[in-house]
């Protein structure tokens, strides 16, 4: 039997159809160019091309689809925000990506799990009691709960924390889900794929021609495009690309790790955060629990590793579970988060015509992958931004309007 497999396996006879086409040459003009194949610039090529019509698109990736923050995530999906348009945007996100797996035909391992951010100080609470009553206000499914739900939800947990840190409440977000990251990436890329979008992977944006204030194209590492729109998704780098327009923005890069466990039973039903242990924390479907804390305390554009990340997460899981101690640690990993003064992203529209960003992601934008590929797709098809963004655009910094969403961010940076 195992020998038959492997020939099965091996053989040229049975190809395993592949989810999207490799294009060959770079074609010389473009409806549009997507400067990233992770999740956002997907979605939003499929999207124009599904919504709008617009198929003559190339996505332009340096490295290969998903292998940036889309690939580097703990996969939450939350809406229960701060600021009005923080919440409204977010729950549009929840709504698609119900959704989603029927749209792919594609198994997301999405999981509905409930999201508990756990408070442990007085201030803390009051937060909590903040953001349910604004995202009630606004139709969200949030609640202030007390220490005896935690509890009831996720029995293993020591609610004193190691004595130092007593859970007083927590804002209860029964929509709060995972669902599997790369897969996201893969299902948005072959919907694009099918419907003639290119996805070009080992293809690395240069520069990018603009004259008059407007983009004429792009120069890549093989070759010159011309193109009237070039849409930014880029996080971690969008600095880098920015610079090419010659455009500044408020973002700060800083490494962002995380780490997983052996795989084990399923014991952890629920996604719990812990702001002031820094800590957030779900079972994946293979069992792994998957954990991350707060960004790296310095500038810095790498995706290198540390022990010290690595003890710190571990000794605050061991407040909330003592039970772990024996739990050895499988991988850890890092991407690089655009952060922004205020915590909400940039998108839409620039001063220079027919260049549009996608980017401030800094920690919150896996969850927005399909409102994002929605907005992005409206604001580019129509050179108009989308209603949904409008508290996002880049001019805030300039009118000191902010949309602070600080106080939703899921643990303290
Ligand atoms: O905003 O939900 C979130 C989040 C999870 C991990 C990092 N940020």
């Amino acid at each position: 039997m195992a020998y038959q497999l492997l020939r099965f396996a091996l053989s040229s006879r049975h190809p395993e159809p592949r989810m999207f086409r490799q294009p060959g040459r770079l074609r010389d003009t473009y409806d549009a160019v997507i400067i990233g194949a992770g999740g956002h610039g997907l979605a939003s090529a499929y999207y124009l091309a599904r919504d709008h019509g617009m198929r003559n698109i190339a996505v332009l990736e340096r490295g290969y689809l998903g292998g940036g923050n889309t690939g580097r995530n703990t996969t939450i999906i939350r809406s229960n925000y701060l600021t009005p348009e923080g919440v409204a945007f977010y729950d549009e996100s929840v709504r698609l990506w119900q959704d989603l797996a029927a749209d792919f035909d594609l198994n997301l391992f999405y999981s509905n799990r409930g999201h508990f951010t756990l408070a442990h100080t007085d201030s803390a609470v009051r937060t909590m009691r903040w953001r349910a009553e604004v995202n009630k206000h606004l139709g969200v499914n949030s609640e202030l709960v007390g220490p005896e739900d935690v509890k009831s939800a996720c029995p293993q947990i020591d609610l004193s924390c190691g004595g130092h840190a007593p859970i007083l409440g927590a804002l209860y977000h029964a929509p709060g889900a995972i669902a599997r990251h790369d897969a996201v990436a893969w299902g948005y890329g072959r919907g694009a794929d099918q419907r003639g979008v290119e996805i070009h992977q080992q293809t690395e944006v240069t520069g990018i021609d603009v004259e008059g204030g407007k983009v004429k194209g792009v120069n890549t590492s093989r070759g010159y495009i011309s193109t009237p729109k070039v849409l930014c998704a880029v996080a971690g780098f969008t600095p880098r690309v920015t610079h090419m327009v010659g455009l500044r923005t408020p973002i700060f890069i800083h490494p962002l790790q995380a780490m997983v466990t052996e795989p084990m039973k399923p014991w952890l039903d629920t996604i719990l955060v812990s702001g002031s242990l820094h800590i957030y924390v779900s079972q994946s479907a293979r069992g792994e629990l998957v954990m991350g804390a707060s960004l790296d305390p310095y500038e810095l554009h790498s995706t290198r590793s540390t022990l010290d990340f690595v003890e710190g997460l571990a000794a605050h899981m061991l407040d909330m579970f003592p039970f772990l101690s024996h739990a050895r640690i499988n991988r850890q990993w890092a991407g690089m988060a655009d952060m922004t003064p205020d915590f909400a992203p940039i998108m839409g529209k620039t001063p220079v015509e027919g260049f549009y960003l996608d980017a401030g992601w800094g920690t919150w934008g896996f969850k927005a992958t399909p409102v994002c590929g929605k907005t992005m797709s409206y604001t580019v098809a129509n050179d108009r931004n989308h209603p949904l963004i409008e508290g996002f655009g880049l001019a805030r910094f300039e009118n000191y309007q902010l949309t602070g969403e600080k106080g939703a961010a899921s643990v303290g940076h």
